[in-house]
């Protein structure tokens, strides 16, 4: 399978195969743990998923065949958050979330080793996850001087249920993939080198479904969690559809041609 790269990262890999995009955590040495210009280059990646047409899901995941990602790199934690090259202290990886949930496209968490604290947080955020047998999920924050109070716990407990997301963040410990897949935290775990062909066959079998669809049924799974922005997105979509409707149409021809409009030509629905 031949990745084409679609643009250049000091910290990741961003490539395209087909309608797929792939986004890759390249720091193995530090176990692709994030730093600010990590979430950064991620972040317009992101951007540049949801402009683009012709991509219609994306994967994230990690360079090597040791860890996914291993949270927020603490080689640069400094006061007040990860120090940026600049000297400044950023949590930029809740912008990243923020990206993943709003993104009207599937976000699949290929989780090929260590999914720890902040990397999954990543993984927990995606729409879906697929892992390798190697894979190793956990929380580390109250051990390491750390927490996510967002999604990483909100979400969490929703996918895991709130005793299990208690014990995951009070106890700190580490879930093989099987584990993690009984309790609900990933989707599917297969042998480390199968773990790349499941996961383009799981996004070509989404990419044969109808793309508005799967938007909306995003929209609304986020909705029920993420209140009235969640209701926003929605509600966004909601209209986009009415701008696709001559009815829609009609009222603004009718402002532009100074006349009154006539909604009483259009189907009306039970
Ligand atoms: C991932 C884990 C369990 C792997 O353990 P092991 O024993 O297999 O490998 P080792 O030797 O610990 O790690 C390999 C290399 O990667 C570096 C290590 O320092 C080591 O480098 P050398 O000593 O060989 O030079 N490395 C691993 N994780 C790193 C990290 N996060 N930052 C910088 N270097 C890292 C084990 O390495 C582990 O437990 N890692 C730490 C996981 C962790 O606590 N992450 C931060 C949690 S807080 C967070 O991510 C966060 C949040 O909670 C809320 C918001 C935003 C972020």
């Amino acid at each position: 399978r031949e990745w084409k790269p679609i643009k250049k990262y000091e910290d990741i890999l961003f490539e395209q195969y087909g309608r797929i995009a792939k986004i890759t955590i390249n720091r193995p040495r530090v176990y692709n743990a994030f730093r600010p210009q990590t979430n950064k280059e991620m972040l317009d990646a992101m951007a540049y998923c949801r402009n683009a047409s012709d991509i219609g899901v994306i994967i994230l995941t990690g360079a090597g065949d040791k860890a996914f990602c291993s949270g927020g790199d603490q080689n640069v934690k400094g006061i007040g958050g990860y120090i940026d090259e600049q000297g400044v202290p950023r949590l930029n990886v809740l912008d990243l979330h923020k990206a993943i949930r709003s993104i009207p496209k599937p976000v699949i968490a290929m989780v090929n080793g260590y999914a720890i604290g902040g990397g999954n947080v990543l993984n927990v955020v995606c729409d879906l996850s697929i892992a390798s047998d190697n894979a190793r999920f956990g929380q580390t924050g109250p051990k390491v001087g750390s927490f996510d109070a967002g999604f990483g716990s909100s979400y969490l407990a929703r996918c895991v249920g709130q005793k299990k997301a208690r014990e995951i963040w009070f106890l700190c410990r580490q879930y093989t993939a099987e584990e993690a897949e009984r309790m609900g935290m990933i989707n599917k775990v297969v042998p480390l080198d199968r773990l790349e062909d499941e996961t383009v066959e799981w996004c070509e079998t989404i990419l044969s479904r109808s793309p508005m669809a799967i938007r909306m049924i995003k929209r609304a799974l986020n909705a029920e969690l993420d209140g009235q922005r969640g209701m926003m997105e929605f509600a966004g979509d909601a209209t986009l559809m009415y701008y696709l409707m001559a009815e829609a149409q009609e009222g603004k021809n009718a402002f532009l041609e100074k006349r009154d409009p006539n909604f009483e030509q259009f189907p009306k629905f039970p």
